[in-house]
């Protein structure tokens, strides 16, 4: 049976910027979103920082009042989604298919017969070898175990579930740990009595499918290290997005206006990466008490301008943002996505710009 080797990298953007300030390497860094004004979010801390409390999504007041000799670094999408791409190429050179699931993540089919220790930890070395970045890397018989083995090994390190022992690994591990099981499906959770996977795996399918209608099914089935999920080659994306919770709810235009425009700028980087142009935004929302919303326009001729992208998104947000509650959440996404040139044909004109267009290839 083919077994799946998951990649995700690690403090990603932070390690990115390190790779050109060798020097701060030790240090505590933070890249902010937003930054500069001073009321910037975090978007992602180094290890270091992190053992001062520091976590992606907190106001970066609150973050410097915990570790005040942080060095803050304002976030650079751009230079994010080129090393992504080169990440993704390095995959590609390997392993026949690949998926890319997130800017920092990655899942590629590993053939029988491997050693699959070892493989681990050569595409671990690969990757810190040619691009300067630590990542960590757990192979498993499907792809939600393999995700959830990478986080238990955080940074740097490498995992092998052997097929059989799924059950066995996800039993003690916390059940917020699951993909899809975030705040409110957590609450519920502890509600019913159910803090660790295998006390969700202990639940009968028809208590949970009762409980959780379909989402049932999917927590039983993952509970048992169950996911028939295929890794799709010809990955393609159908929307782009990026959003953030704060860790405090935020009610300021100017601060929230800053973030859908960084949001924008890296939406149309990724876009004129992987050569698409979008003909819908999405905005959305989510106020204090959990309540989300959101919108979404669709342009009159599809984009990947990112000052074009943030203008709608700011229009839209407006409109949606009557109340002015304080967000928890805000989010933009694209979808409607059409080639902008077809398959195949080079970037010879060097339309992509040096960092994306020098031999880019898209498989
Ligand atoms: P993650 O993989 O969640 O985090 P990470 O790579 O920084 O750290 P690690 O994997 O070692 O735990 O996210 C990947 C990148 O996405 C991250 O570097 C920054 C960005 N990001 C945000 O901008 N906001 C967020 O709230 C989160 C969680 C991530
Ligand atoms: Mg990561």
């Amino acid at each position: 049976m083919a077994q799946v080797l998951f990649l995700d990298l690690d403090a990603f953007f932070a390690a990115v910027e390190l790779l050109r300030r060798p020097s701060l390497r030790d240090r505590p860094v933070l890249i902010a979103v937003g930054h500069p004004g001073g009321r910037g979010v975090v978007s992602t801390a180094t290890y270091p920082a992190r053992k001062f409390g520091v976590r992606s999504g907190m106001p970066l007041r609150r973050a410097l009042s915990l570790c005040p000799q942080a060095v803050v670094l304002p976030a650079r999408h751009h230079l994010y989604s080129a090393y992504s791409e080169k990440v993704r190429r390095l995959l590609h050179a390997r392993f026949g298919k690949v998926e890319a699931l997130s800017i920092d993540e990655a899942c590629a089919e590993v053939e029988e017969g491997a050693d699959p220790e070892r493989l681990a930890r050569e595409v671990q070395d690969q990757v810190s070898r040619e691009l300067g970045l630590s990542c960590t890397v757990a192979i498993a018989s499907n792809k939600l175990v393999a995700k959830v083995a990478c986080e238990t090994v955080k940074p740097h390190g490498t995992i092998v579930i052997p097929p059989g022992k799924e059950e066995e690994f996800l039993a003690p591990l916390p059940v917020e740990r699951l993909p899809g099981v975030g705040p409110k499906t957590h609450d519920r959770l502890l509600r019913l009595g159910v803090r660790t996977i295998g006390e969700l795996a202990a639940r009968s399918q028809e208590a949970l499918l009762r409980e959780f209608g379909k989402q049932g099914v999917y927590l039983w089935e993952a509970a048992h290290g169950i996911d028939s999920t295929p890794i799709r080659p010809e990955w393609e994306p159908k929307s782009i997005s990026r959003e953030t919770t704060f860790d405090r709810d935020v009610a300021d235009l100017a601060d929230l206006r800053k973030v859908l425009e960084e949001f924008s700028h890296a939406i149309a980087d990724e876009l004129r990466a992987d050569r698409f142009l979008a003909k819908t935004i999405v905005v959305k929302l989510r106020y204090g008490n959990f309540d989300t919303l959101s919108r979404q326009v669709t342009l009159p001729v599809a984009t990947a301008d990112p000052k074009e992208i943030a203008e709608f998104a700011t229009r839209l947000f407006r409109a949606v943002w009557r109340t002015e509650r304080p967000l928890r959440l805000v989010g933009l996404g694209v979808h409607g996505l059409v080639r902008s040139w077809p398959r195949g044909v080079s970037d010879s004109e060097g339309l992509l710009g040096e960092e994306r267009g020098a031999g880019r290839q898209r498989l």
